[in-house]
């Protein structure tokens, strides 16, 4: 089963998406999501320059080997562009491996180790009433876990928040830029859980993401000031880079922690779960290696009782999502998804098998990953430049994001 041909499909159905297309001499082809929010093309060229043309010929049922192959015959390891591409093959290769056994996905991965896969909704409003609002919809929507995030006060387009249900974070042009300010944002998260508590009861999940703007101290009050409202988790308190600013963080709250939704290797997760200063890892297939890597990432985890927790939101492809929710259903330490809704044009272009219901996903039984991608339909939505907005201080400087 020799791979006979690939290609890159770049397309904008709402937004910007790079899928990899993989064909074997069978007949047989495969989807696998390469889309790096912002730097798109850089994994389209170094799909099409750098790795088609070394795959070609190949047996497409070695999918560890050739994992390996391009891991470590780059010489140059890791980073987003390269564990993109990885992952984009790797995926390709799982449904190909899926369809061409008759099989979905998540069978070839162990089973199913649950009914269907917990998911969480994007809830959000200008001021604390207007998401409660929101979470409310969620909740009438079967949800059982939201990620609630406000307006900071005096702080125009602060991010997560949206008009609607629909958070889309890019846009399109060049990179717009935002106000940030930790010292108006950090007073404003107790009372929105706290209101949050008292119209939902316990039982609600709830979930904040503070896209890695606190510093290490900041975010321990956080934790803190939140723990009466039992958290499911507190998202990128502060950036990961340096891994043992958690190490302050545990030192000060019970609330857990969930981080990862950046990183692309098992590397940048080994001190935070060996040291068990995270509770969930967020780490996806598209942007850590494909199934492949992310079931290893899981493993590691499964060792110190960290749970899996990937990200979703709308950059994350069909392709990505069907691939997220066969790991999610299969792999024993599973936490929770993230789910956002895909626009209508998305949905049309990647017709798929995964559904929706009470608050819950499940992957479908088709084979393979169950989703496919409509060519025609995808080059009527060209690629065009859009960015993720940064953040600045009200002094100018610019701050994490
Ligand atoms: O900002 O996917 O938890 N979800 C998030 C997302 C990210 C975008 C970046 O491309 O933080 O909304
Ligand atoms: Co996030």
């Amino acid at each position: 089963m020799r791979i006979s041909d690939g290609k890159v499909i770049t397309c904008s159905p709402g937004r910007n998406f790079v899928i990899l297309k993989l064909e074997t001499e069978d007949g047989v082809y495969g989807l696998g999501d390469a889309t790096v929010n912002g730097r798109e093309l850089a994994v389209a060229s170094y799909l099409n320059d750098h790795v088609i043309p070394l795959l070609i010929g190949r047996d497409a049922r070695r999918i560890e080997d050739i994992w390996q192959f391009l891991y470590k015959g780059a010489y140059w390891r890791r980073g987003p562009v390269t564990m993109a591409a990885i992952a984009a093959v790797d995926v390709a290769l799982w449904d190909i491996k899926g369809k061409s056994l008759d099989a979905p996905v998540y069978q070839l991965l162990g089973g199913a180790s649950r009914d269907a896969v917990m998911v969480y909704g994007h809830a959000s409003g200008e001021t604390i009433d207007e998401t409660i609002e929101s979470v409310g919809r969620y909740v009438e929507r079967g949800y059982r876990a939201v990620r609630a995030q406000c307006t900071v006060p005096g702080m125009a387009n602060t991010y997560g928040v949206t008009h609607g249900d629909a958070y889309e974070p890019a846009e399109r042009g060049l990179a717009p830029e935002t106000q940030w300010s930790s010292e108006r944002y950090l007073p404003i998260v107790p009372p929105l859980f706290e209101r949050l508590r008292a119209e939902f009861g316990s039982e609600l999940h709830l979930l904040h993401d503070v896209h890695h703007r606190l510093t290490p101290i900041e975010a321990a009050r956080l934790g803190r000031s939140l723990e009466p409202h039992h958290l499911f988790w507190l998202e990128d308190p502060t950036p990961a880079e340096n891994q043992e600013s958690f190490r302050l963080i545990r030192q000060h709250t019970t609330t857990p922690l969930a981080v990862g939704e950046v990183f692309n290797s098992i590397h940048d997760c080994r001190q935070l779960v060996q040291e068990q200063l995270i509770d969930y890892i967020r780490t996806t297939a598209v942007h850590a290696g494909g199934l492949s890597h992310l079931r290893k990432i899981a493993s590691l985890a499964e060792l110190y009782q960290v749970r899996t927790g990937c990200h979703g939101a709308t950059d994350l492809s069909p392709v990505c999502m069907a691939a997220a929710l066969h790991f999610d259903l299969s792999v024993h330490n599973f936490g929770i998804q993230e789910y956002m809704p895909h626009t209508a044009e998305t949905d049309r272009v990647f017709p798929h098998r995964y559904t929706f219901a009470a608050g819950s996903m499940h992957p479908g039984d088709a084979p393979g990953l169950g989703v496919d991608i409509d060519e025609a339909l995808a080059a009527t939505f060209p690629y065009q430049r859009a960015y993720l907005p940064i953040a600045r201080r009200q002094d100018g400087t610019m701050h994490d994001w």
